[in-house]
């Protein structure tokens, strides 16, 4: 999940060292590097690619900068723009992530699977529009809702530009590969299956004729109800489920149709202690009847003490002999 090197200690002196994010997201070496790290320490099934959702707006001509203690910034996009986007050339403008992705893939275990991301249309264009997180996107719904045929070709250019580096990801060694709609919430129904269940059909579909048998992973946070949709008619192989999903709805309504992972507060993470313990073993025997990956139900927080990770591990896995050389 989204900032899971910021709590490490090795990956914080990497991020002293080096100053910009994005100077880390397109040094391949250090991007490889801080992927790897978390693997080396606690030997997790699976590595997820260092990098961001906001790389493909800044392949496709937008300003993005990433400023300390704010977090991502951009210019925001206004409807006269959308004409300007291009997506020539994105592989070229973003060969780093897929170079760092080919480091990984030789480093890792083969056991070890590498997951590569990209963000969902809809929150991409979210942050696009607004210019920030930690607003409530009222720009983004307004321009939904007035001018649907402008907000669909910026929809349609970024799920294009969204395969394209998926598949690109893939063929440098991802094994599998997750969509984060983490703004799916605010996409009020109408809006939702238009914006957000729509355009992962459309981009599950192309990835699975590139990529026949690679698993397309979806994360639409905070859907609720419309979670039931998006698992039956995307094809999607695998669901992202946020903290407020109740877990025997999601055995019933879901894992018939797909794997499920997540759930798990990362607030609970940080704070650790018998309560953790106690709601990992919940979840794994909810989620038994069914396809489950255990993970956490949003980002690991910064201020997670790394040993509660180890503890984690032990609680899903019974055991502390799962550390991997790497
Ligand atoms: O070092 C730092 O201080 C930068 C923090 C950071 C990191 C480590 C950001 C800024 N992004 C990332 C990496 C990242 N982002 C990964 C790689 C794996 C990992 O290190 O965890 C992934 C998968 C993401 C995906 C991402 N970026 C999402 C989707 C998932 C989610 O959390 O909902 C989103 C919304 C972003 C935008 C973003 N990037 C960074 C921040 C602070 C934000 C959120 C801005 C906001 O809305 O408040």
């Amino acid at each position: 999940m989204r900032q899971a090197g910021r709590y490490l200690p090795e990956y914080r002196e990497i991020r002293e060292r080096v100053g910009g994010f994005l100077d880390v997201c397109y040094t391949p070496e250090l991007a490889a590097e801080v992927t790897l790290q978390p693997i080396r320490r606690y030997g997790f099934d699976a590595a997820i690619l260092f990098s961001d959702i906001l790389l493909v707006p800044h392949a496709l001509g937008r300003e993005v900068e990433f400023r300390t203690e704010v977090g991502p910034v951009l210019e925001p996009l206004r409807e006269d723009g959308v004409a300007k986007l291009s997506q020539d050339g994105i592989e070229e403008r973003l060969e780093a992530v897929y170079a760092a992705a080919r480091v990984v893939k030789r480093e890792l275990p083969s056991e070890v699977a590498l997951i590569g991301f990209a963000g969902a249309p809809w929150t991409v264009a979210a942050y696009m529009i607004e210019g920030r997180g930690g607003t409530d996107f009222a720009n983004v719904i307004r321009w939904a809702w007035q001018a649907p045929a402008s907000f669909g070709v910026l929809i349609d250019i970024l799920t294009g530009a969204t395969v394209r580096h998926l598949s690109a990801q893939i063929f440098a060694g991802a094994e599998a590969v997750q969509l984060f709609d983490s703004w799916a919430g605010i996409a009020a129904e109408p809006l939702f299956r238009y914006w957000c269940l729509d355009p992962a059909r459309e981009i599950v579909a192309r990835l699975n004729d590139l990529h026949p048998g690679v698993p397309v992973i979806g994360f639409p946070r905070a859907a609720g109800a419309n979670l039931i949709a998006y698992a039956r008619e995307t094809g999607i192989a695998c669901l992202g489920l946020d903290t407020s999903v109740p877990l025997d709805w999601a055995a019933r309504e879901l894992q018939p149709y797909v794997a499920v992972q997540g759930s798990l507060d990362p607030i609970l993470l940080a704070a650790g202690g018998a309560a953790l313990q106690v709601e990992a073993r919940r979840i794994c025997a909810e989620l038994a009847g069914g396809p489950h990956v255990f993970n956490l139900g949003h980002g690991i927080r910064k201020e997670t003490p790394p040993e509660h990770v180890q503890q984690l591990l032990e609680a899903v896995r019974g055991d502390s002999s799962s550390r991997l050389e790497v």
